[in-house]
């Protein structure tokens, strides 16, 4: 696991395009610092989608009918999915994230609050194709919740999604949480709050990635830098050099290079993509859902959607 990791890092940072990938943001403090951007004001879509899921509980819970498994992709602190309990019921409940220890924690924490639900936590990297061979029978209710599917390249969510709908092995479906396009100026605040958190949060990667691999970037020399593309329909985010800067990687050989960065580089560090209602209920057609039922908030900021796996799919 290390060492992969380190090699996906090392390349990725070598590259033309520099870039390292999202899930490096999640180390403890990281976490922690999403946790703080929910609360933002600028911060719209954790918010919408719990007011979404509040105002339709009902609704919600009669899409998504009985529910043997509810196997939370991303749980983060299961907080989420912890308000669907009382109404969905689940039986068992599956807790999925790349941050172990804080899901560990999260997960003891619930089990004490709903003794009845029979519940595991699994440090998984879930842009990893996903197989649950142990509950093939069972009724499966994917819950990916707060536009994490915004991570992945449009060729990557149908991969994705078609993986799901399979994985569901036609008896169950998948409830998920998708941002939606909405006015620019919106969607640049929610990616650069005032407060500095989603910088902060931003330049933790480095301090992440200097963790993993031993490399030695310095904060001082990096800056926060997120914008909409219009033209992809996703919020880019950024680290900017401040200075001419190099760093030192080490190498799987144990040999260090040394890789250097002008004023103005960037290094990519996550795309969020943002859909409309019709082009998502689109894909998850393509990808072998149907009866696929949508709530969204009065501003139609975020979409909720219960898409069921097709019986046979063709
Ligand atoms: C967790 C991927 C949904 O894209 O809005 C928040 C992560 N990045 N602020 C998002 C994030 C900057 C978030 N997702």
């Amino acid at each position: 696991m290390k060492n992969t990791l380190t090699e996906e890092l090392l390349i990725s940072l070598s590259a033309d395009k520099p870039s390292i990938s999202p899930k490096f943001f999640y180390d403890d403090v990281g976490s922690h610092l999403f946790d703080v951007i929910t609360l933002l004001k600028e911060y719209y879509p954790t918010r919408t989608e719990k007011w979404i899921m509040d105002s339709y509980p009902h609704e919600i819970a009669d899409a998504v009918g009985h529910c043997d498994v509810l196997l939370d992709l991303g749980a983060g602190n299961c907080a989420k999915a912890s308000r669907l309990f009382n109404t969905l019921k689940p039986k068992q409940y599956r807790a999925l994230d790349i941050s172990k220890e804080y899901l560990e924690a999260a997960v003891v924490d619930l089990q004490m609050q709903f003794p009845q639900i029979q519940m595991s936590a699994h440090a998984i990297d879930i842009s990893q194709p996903l197989v649950f061979p142990d509950i093939q029978e069972l009724h499966k209710v994917f819950f990916y919740p707060g536009s994490s599917i915004g991570n992945f390249d449009p060729e990557k969510v149908d991969q994705f999604l078609t993986n799901l709908a399979l994985e569901c092995h036609g008896n169950g479906g998948l409830l998920i949480g998708v941002d939606l396009v909405k006015d620019v100026q919106t969607l640049n605040l929610a990616y650069n709050d005032p407060l500095g958190v989603t910088a902060a949060f931003n330049l933790n990667a480095l301090l992440n990635v200097n963790r993993l691999i031993g490399s030695n970037f310095e904060l001082q020399n990096w800056e926060h830098f997120a914008f909409f593309n219009t033209s992809l329909s996703r919020i880019e985010m950024h680290l900017r050099a401040k200075a001419n800067v190099q760093v030192t990687l080490p190498s799987l050989s144990g040999k260090e290079h040394l890789v250097s960065f002008s004023t103005g580089d960037l290094i990519h560090t996550e795309n969020s993509y943002k859909y409309t209602q019709d082009n998502f209920v689109e894909k998850l057609r393509r990808a072998g859902f149907d009866d696929i039922r949508c709530w969204t908030d009065p501003n139609q900021y975020f979409l909720v959607c219960f898409a069921n796996a097709q019986k046979n799919p063709s």
